[in-house]
């Protein structure tokens, strides 16, 4: 399929756009239906899910105390331990698992990406950037506590995620700084920060897939890579290793954003438990805009493939939460 690109986007997409190129070849469009799930392979990925995110809510729990400032722990703690899907702490917890090493050891870190992803929907949800009033099935943060404290919400939550990888883990130093310095670069400025500029800058204008890609890939996938990768540091990983969890991650975070922009069309607002249809009513361009909804769940297809890929060479068993939970993103409209 030939997927027109249209218009630039102002500085810096173009520049991160192609340095990505480098590692991430441009989705394409496949007109075969892939392969699904080896009928082998059974697992019960909800029930991993479930199991994984109840120990993360537990963890999260004692992490963030309310204390005083009451009002800004209130805030803090009604964003964070809202119902998420707690994909990318489960991603770091897996990660970790799949080189041996043990939860534990990567619980702090799995929090605070976890803690790093609530700051930006909080963030992000703001009348000055998206504007959106419902998260997670809740009136979002900045309706129930107000504008000024859900942006020191927010703030509160990223210097804290830090705070508790440093303080709360037990292991080996070396791994935690390179733990925390991950975190920081894929929210920083040249991860979901230049990729909610990009978005920004984008805004009301036409862009192609490569632009679209690129927003995506930073805005969403940056701090996938990222929980996948420090997962993989946390259980005393090799390098290669780093590197391939770090790809999965990426393309589970590219899976992410399809799988979420179909749901914009696909889903009502309190199947999302945000408002539906958002992306088509502020112009935005999305993957079924550019390519179709069918074409889009054809690249979904595709990415859930890439991630498998990404695990082949790894302990079978191991990698089994891993495996079925790219399907579960691509399937997150049957389970929601
Ligand atoms: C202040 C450093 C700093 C950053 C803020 C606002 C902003 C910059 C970035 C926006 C990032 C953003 C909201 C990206 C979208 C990511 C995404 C796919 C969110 C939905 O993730 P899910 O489906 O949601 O995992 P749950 O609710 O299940 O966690």
């Amino acid at each position: 399929m030939n997927v027109p690109v249209m218009t630039t986007c102002p500085s810096p997409s173009w520049s991160l756009a192609s340095r990505r190129r480098r590692f991430l070849p441009a989705v394409r469009c496949v007109s075969s239906v892939p392969k699904v799930a080896d009928e082998a392979d059974l697992f019960d990925l909800k029930q991993y899910m479930a199991e994984k995110a109840r120990r993360v809510d537990a963890a999260l729990d004692r992490a963030l105390p309310l204390r005083p400032p009451e009002r800004l722990f209130a805030a803090m703690r009604y964003s964070l331990l809202s119902p998420g899907k707690r994909v990318r702490p489960v991603l770091t917890l897996a990660a970790c698992e799949l080189v041996g090493g043990d939860e534990s050891a990567a619980m702090p870190v799995a929090c605070a990406a976890e803690m790093i992803h609530v700051m930006s929907l909080i963030h992000d949800d703001l009348p000055c950037i998206d504007n959106d009033d419902v998260r997670r099935g809740r009136p979002a943060n900045h309706v129930a506590f107000g504008e000024g404290f859900a942006v020191l919400a927010g703030d509160a939550l990223h210097c804290f995620a830090y705070e508790h990888a440093a303080a709360a883990t037990r292991a080996p130093p070396d791994r935690v700084l390179r733990a925390v310095a991950e975190l920081g670069r894929a929210t920083g400025a040249e991860g979901l920060l230049a990729g909610q500029i990009m978005d920004i800058e984008c805004e009301g204008k036409e862009v192609g897939l490569e632009v679209l890609e690129g927003i995506h890939l930073h805005k969403t996938a940056k701090l996938m890579e990222a929980a996948a990768a420090c997962g993989v540091i946390m259980g005393g990983g090799r390098e290669e290793e780093v590197e391939r969890l770090r790809r999965y991650g990426r393309v589970l975070g590219l899976l992410c954003q399809v799988v979420d922009d179909i749901m914009d069309v696909t889903k009502t607002t309190e199947e999302l438990g945000k408002t539906a249809g958002k992306d088509s009513a502020c112009g935005k361009t999305t993957y079924p805009k550019l390519l179709g909804l069918e074409a889009a769940g054809r690249v979904a297809e595709e990415l859930v493939g890439k991630a498998e890929e990404e695990l082949q060479g790894f302990d079978r068993n191991r990698a089994r939460p891993l495996r079925h939970l790219a399907r579960y993103i691509a399937n997150l409209a049957r389970y929601n």
